[in-house]
C-alpha cells in the first residue's frame, strides 16, 4: 500500500471558503448548512436562494460554475464527483458539464427529490482545460425551493496511479472509503500497490506428456488480496486452482512449447494478466539391451546407446567403470579395449523431463585366442557357436584354450 496526496483540481470544491472561485447563474445562491448528512467535515453546501424567492424552472436551467477553466491533459483519466440534491419537484435532471457543454461520456442524471445524489465518473479527457459546471434542469413552475451542491472534486487519476494503472470506480471507492470522504484541497489517499504477477517462469517448466503435473503456485503481489486465478489452458489438459494458483493436470500435447495467459483478480476486481509457457516432452528410457556387444582386446570398439524420449538426451556413466580403454562420448561407448575383463556399470540418460538409469555388462575378450593340442599351438575350437575351452581324451587334456 502507498499513501499519496490526492489533489482536488477544483479549488474550493466543497465550498468551505464560501463562493470563492465560483460564479452563479443566480446571484442569490448562498452557503447554508447541510440538509441531511454528508460525511463529517463538510460544514456547508451551496444552495439556491432562500425558499421565499422564486426560481423559474419553466424549461430553464440553474447552474454553478467555477470562474476560470482548470487545465487538464488530453488522454489522461480523471475522477469526477459531485453531490447534488434538491427538494424542488420541478427539477428533474442534473449534469456535470464543461461550461455550457457536455463532457464526452457524461450525461445528465435524474435526481429524486430531497435525496443526495452522487455524480461520479471516470472520464478520459479529450480536452486541454475544462470549466466545471453543475447544471440543474427543470421544467414547469416557479417556486423557491432549494438546490444543493457540495464536494465537487476532480482528481487526476493518471497522476496518482501512473499511466495505465488508473483504477475503475469500484477500486477508487474502496480507496476513498478507507480514508473517509474528502472535500477540499489536498488529502491523502491510500492506494494499493500495483497488482502484479511476480512469477517469471512456471516451475517446473518442463511438463511430461501423459503424466500428472503440478506446478509451484504462481505468485502475485499488490492489489487487495485475496487473489483468485483464472486461465484458459483447458485445451492442454491443464487448469489452474483459482485459490492457490497451482497449475495441474495431464497434458497429451505433442512435444513443444505451449503458451497461455494467466490472470489474477484481487478482491476489488482489479485484474492483471501475464503470458506463460511450459515445455512438453517425455522422459528418457534407455532401449539398448544388456549385455553390450563384446569387445576384443587391442581392437577398436564402438557401441551406440539408444533411448526413447525428447531430445536432447545427455548420457553419462552414473556408477561403475567402463572397461579399461573405453569411454562414453555422447551416446557412444568407444575406444580401444586394453584389458580382458567384464565390466558392470550403470549408464544414466537425462533430459529436461527425467532420468533413466540402466545397468549394463560389457565383456572384453582376448584378441589372440589360441589353443594347444598335444603341445602344438592351433586355432580355436568351436561347437554350436560356443568356444570350447578344453578337450580331454582318456583323461588327458589334449586341447586347452589359452
Ligand atoms: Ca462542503
Amino acid at each position: 500500500m502507498a499513501t499519496v496526496n490526492a489533489t482536488n483540481l477544483i479549488t474550493n470544491g466543497g465550498f468551505e471558503t464560501n463562493t470563492s472561485g465560483w460564479t452563479w447563474q443566480n446571484a442569490a445562491w448562498s452557503r447554508v448548512a447541510l440538509p441531511g448528512a454528508l460525511p463529517t467535515g463538510n460544514p456547508g453546501s451551496y444552495c439556491a436562494q432562500a425558499p421565499t424567492a422564486n426560481m423559474n424552472f419553466s424549461g430553464a436551467t440553474m447552474s454553478a460554475e467555477v470562474s476560470s477553466a482548470i487545465p487538464v491533459t488530453s488522454g489522461r483519466k480523471y475522477y469526477i464527483r459531485a453531490y447534488v440534491r434538491t427538494n424542488n419537484t420541478n427539477v428533474n435532471a442534473v449534469q456535470f458539464m464543461n461550461g455550457g457543454s457536455a463532457l464526452t461520456g457524461i450525461s445528465s442524471v435524474s435526481i429524486s427529490s430531497n435525496v443526495w445524489t452522487t455524480l461520479e465518473y471516470i472520464w478520459t479527457s479529450n480536452l486541454s482545460s475544462i470549466t466545471p459546471r453543475i447544471n440543474f434542469t427543470g421544467s414547469n413552475g416557479n417556486n423557491g425551493k432549494l438546490l444543493f451542491i457540495d464536494n465537487i472534486m476532480i482528481l487526476d487519476l493518471t497522476a496518482i496511479y501512473g499511466v495505465s494503472k488508473e483504477p475503475d470506480l469500484t477500486i477508487l471507492r474502496t480507496d476513498i472509503a478507507a480514508n473517509g470522504m474528502f472535500w477540499e484541497g489536498v488529502k491523502s489517499i491510500t492506494i494499493p500497490d500495483e497488482l502484479a504477477i511476480t512469477t517469471t517462469t512456471i516451475q517446473p517448466y518442463y511438463i511430461t506428456r501423459n503424466k500428472p503435473y503440478s506446478s509451484i503456485a504462481i505468485q502475485a503481489t499488490g492489489g487487495t488480496p485475496p487473489y483468485s486465478w483464472i486461465t484458459a489452458i483447458g485445451n492442454y489438459g491443464l487448469d489452474i486452482n483459482s485459490i492457490t494458483g497451482v497449475i495441474s493436470g495431464i497434458t497429451t500435447n505433442s512435444d513443444g512449447v505451449i503458451s497461455f495467459s494467466v490472470t489474477v483478480r484481487d478482491s476489488v476486481n482489479r485484474t492483471t494478466s501475464k503470458q506463460f509457457s511450459l515445455s512438453v516432452g517425455t522422459e528418457p528410457s534407455i532401449s539398448t539391451a544388456s549385455p553390450l556387444t563384446e569387445g576384443v582386446l587391442g581392437k577398436s570398439y564402438s557401441q551406440s546407446l539408444s533411448a526413447t524420449g525428447t531430445l536432447p538426451i545427455t548420457w553419462s556413466v552414473y556408477s561403475g567403470t567402463l572397461p579399461n580403454g573405453l569411454s562414453l562420448t555422447g551416446s557412444v561407448i568407444s575406444g580401444t579395449a586394453q584389458t580382458i575383463q567384464q565390466s558392470t556399470f550403470t549408464i544414466r540418460a537425462v533430459n529436461n523431463w527425467g532420468v533413466h538409469d540402466k545397468q549394463f555388462t560389457l565383456n572384453v575378450r582376448d584378441l589372440d585366442i589360441f589353443a594347444w593340442l598335444r603341445g602344438e599351438r592351433i586355432g580355436r575350437c568351436w561347437m554350436n557357436g560356443e568356444e570350447i575351452r578344453e578337450i580331454f581324451l582318456k583323461g588327458e587334456r589334449i586341447y586347452r584354450k589359452k
